[in-house]
């Protein structure tokens, strides 16, 4: 008389068991999706489409340009295009950054893992401080500054 119901105890007491295991499991794998998209968006960063013409590609990211230098020559039309390696997740500016030189006249602002760029035919040489104003400490923060060079 005794047996039966603790035997029916014990069963479901296996069967609650079995279901939160398979709700822990449900709980590891999205976390671990998750963090695998992460992971794969950190390291695999989009580079931006080929482009006709005489272009120079910069990248920006919180640590700075990947250049601090850019050589174009005067009379010379060029194209600058920046590209934001950091994701809209960035509290910082959002992952937006800029590319600005005041003298020419140039401000452009790549999105969030995109690019923006602009098209400029120097005309005197000389050189030119590049900025952007966006992120970490904006134009203070010397990796978020370089110098365009305008050969004669
Ligand atoms: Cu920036």
């Amino acid at each position: 008389m005794t047996k039966k119901p603790r035997q029916e105890m014990a069963q479901r007491r296996r069967r609650a068991r079995h279901m939160r295991s398979i709700g822990y499991g449900a709980v590891v794998l999205g976390v671990l999706t998750v963090a695998g998209a992460l992971l794969v968006s950190a390291f695999f960063k989009p580079a931006p489409e080929p482009m006709a013409g005489n272009v120079v590609d910069i990248t920006a990211d919180m640590s700075g340009f990947d250049m601090p230098e850019i050589l174009v020559k005067a009379g010379v039309p060029v194209t600058v295009r920046l590209t934001s390696l950091d994701n809209a997740h960035h509290t910082d500016g959002g992952g937006k950054h800029q590319w600005a030189v005041d003298e020419l006249g140039l401000n452009i602002i790549a999105p969030p893992e995109g690019s923006q760029y602009t098209t400029f035919t120097p005309t005197t040489p000389g050189s030119y401080g590049f900025y952007c104003d966006i992120c970490c400490g904006g134009r203070a923060n010397p990796t978020m500054q370089g110098t365009l060079i305008v050969d004669a």
